[in-house]
């Protein structure tokens, strides 16, 4: 078995400690961070979300997956991240209330670094009023929402609504993403762009505030 399906077989296990010192291992050996996220950790996940949906595998499992994913982000994080001396714009990020589902929007928020954003990171189960006090607060140039849960993506119209009713809508660019959200929700909402990946949101948000 290659390292890179160790990581695999160990992330689906939840084994956080050992996934940490193979991708530590395997950057050593010269492997290229993005086939350890992609063929490594990701693999893995995609495993474990495949057996969620399936039910072979439950909460508790997925979580202990969860989690060695995110220690193995961790280490790639630095190899991931080149960051540019000159910010390029500011970026408030955050997954919608009731959303607890935060790898996809750690890895955007790593592209974004690495496309040489300022990156505020609100973490999961933001309100509404707090993206908009957050952007407020740092002077953003563009608003991140996360959502993971068909249930939850109401939020991401409810900051919309609420940037219309403090007419703060135009100051803001907004950005939504995640798995259930798709271009025609976006257009639905009244978003600026919908992304489907975290390499494509750091390219898309770049040239937004570039064009601006
Ligand atoms: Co949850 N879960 N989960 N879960 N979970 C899903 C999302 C689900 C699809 C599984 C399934 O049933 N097949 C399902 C949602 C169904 C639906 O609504 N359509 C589901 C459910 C039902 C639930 C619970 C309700 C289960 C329960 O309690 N009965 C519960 C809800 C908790 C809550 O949030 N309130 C729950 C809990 C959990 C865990 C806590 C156990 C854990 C989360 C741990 C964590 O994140 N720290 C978890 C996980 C891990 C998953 C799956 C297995 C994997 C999600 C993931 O991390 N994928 C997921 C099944 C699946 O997706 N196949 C599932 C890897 C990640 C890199 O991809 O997040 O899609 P993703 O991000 C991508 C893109 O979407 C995009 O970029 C990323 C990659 O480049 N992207 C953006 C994401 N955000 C973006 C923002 C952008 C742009 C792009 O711009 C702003």
């Amino acid at each position: 078995m290659s390292i890179i399906e160790e990581i695999s077989e160990l992330l689906q296990n939840g084994k956080a400690k050992k996934v940490k010192e193979l991708v530590r291992q395997a950057l050593e050996e010269g492997y290229d961070p993005k086939v350890i996220l992609n063929e490594g950790l990701l693999s893995g996940m995609m495993i474990v979300g495949g057996k969620f949906k399936n039910n072979e595998v439950f909460v508790p499992e997925v979580l202990v997956s969860a989690r060695a994913m995110n220690a193995g982000l961790t280490i790639l994080e630095p190899k991931l991240v080149e960051v540019s001396n000159e910010p390029i714009g500011k970026a408030v990020i955050g997954t919608v209330k009731g959303d607890l589902h935060d790898i996809g929007k750690n890895l955007v928020v790593m592209m974004l670094k690495g496309a040489g954003f300022e990156t505020y990171d609100i973490g999961v189960d933001v309100e509404a009023d707090t993206f908009i006090a957050k952007a407020e607060e740092v002077g953003a140039d563009i608003i991140c929402m996360s959502a993971l849960l068909a249930t939850t993506m109401a939020g991401m119209q409810e900051c919309i609504n609420k940037l219309q009713e403090s007419n703060l809508r135009d100051k803001y660019i907004v950005m939504i993403g995640g798995a259930p959200v798709n271009e025609n929700f976006a257009k639905q909402i009244g978003a600026d762009y919908y992304t489907p990946d975290a390499v494509t949101a750091a390219e898309v948000a770049k040239s937004a505030v570039q064009g601006r």
